[in-house]
């Protein structure tokens, strides 16, 4: 296991890690997270946060989720894992994503084509997610964006294969990783977050926006699930 240091760059500079990750140290300043951070709160109290389970066992993931955009990403016991339009407690439709997540796509990722998606993770002190690849998108051409806010996280990457070697980076508020390409299947996870070292939330815990495109530009996606099937 092998530690990437972080080097504190200029705002919005990419530092590459390997083929298709592309890190951009504090690219959003305090006033950005916290307007950030603002809309999200919005967000949030039209569409809860979540505790979602594992697909047969049941068993809960240890962070808490909600989305915005046209898609959010679920998983329960039955259904498993899958897009669908709305919350799965309040049966409404996602919240828009706020604009200023779409500019940032656009801007960092260079992709034409606007996000569908943005998963809202919240973790708490012991939160964690063990090493994963998402690979329930259609569209594996598009890239991902993610961005932190809150405490400090370990995050681990891997390689295609799960049994590859892994180093990791500790991401802080106002940090955005992009993958795409090369890296869009790779195994990656949060080891821990580290409480106490960010005073954005009140709350303390982190936030992690997630941002994706689930079907391909202009298709129907005939193989994706009813809900997520028309491209709109
Ligand atoms: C690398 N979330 O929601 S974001 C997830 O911090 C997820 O909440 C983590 O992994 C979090 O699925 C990590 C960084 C991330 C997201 C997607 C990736 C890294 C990725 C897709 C491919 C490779
Ligand atoms: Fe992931």
């Amino acid at each position: 296991m092998n530690t990437i240091r972080k080097e504190r760059g200029t705002p919005r500079t990419p530092v590459k890690q390997r083929p298709g990750v592309n890190y951009y140290p504090d690219a959003l300043d305090q006033g950005e997270q916290k307007a950030l951070m603002a809309e999200i709160r919005d967000v949030l109290r039209l569409a809860p946060l979540f505790a979602p389970t594992m697909p047969r066992s049941g068993k809960p993931l240890s962070v808490r989720m909600s989305n915005c955009g046209q898609l959010g990403w679920v998983s329960d016991k039955d259904g498993g894992y899958r897009y669908q339009r709305h919350h799965p407690e309040t049966g409404t439709d996602w919240p828009p994503m706020p604009r200023r997540l779409v500019g940032l796509w656009h801007e960092l990722t260079g992709y034409e084509t606007a996000p569908q998606a943005c998963l809202i993770n919240y973790y708490s002190e012991g939160s964690r997610m063990g090493l994963h690849r998402d690979d329930d998108e259609q569209d594996l051409d598009a890239p991902i964006m993610s961005i932190s806010l809150g405490d400090n996280a370990w995050f681990r990457l891997g390689g295609l294969a799960r049994k590859q070697p892994t180093s990791r980076l500790m991401l802080h508020s106002g940090d955005i990783i992009c993958m795409q390409g090369p890296a869009r299947l790779i195994y990656h996870g949060i080891d821990r977050i580290l409480p106490g070292t960010s005073n954005l939330l009140e709350e303390g815990g982190r936030f992690n926006l997630t941002l994706r495109r689930v079907t391909r530009p202009g298709t129907s996606a005939p193989a994706a699930p009813a809900d997520t099937a028309d491209d709109k």
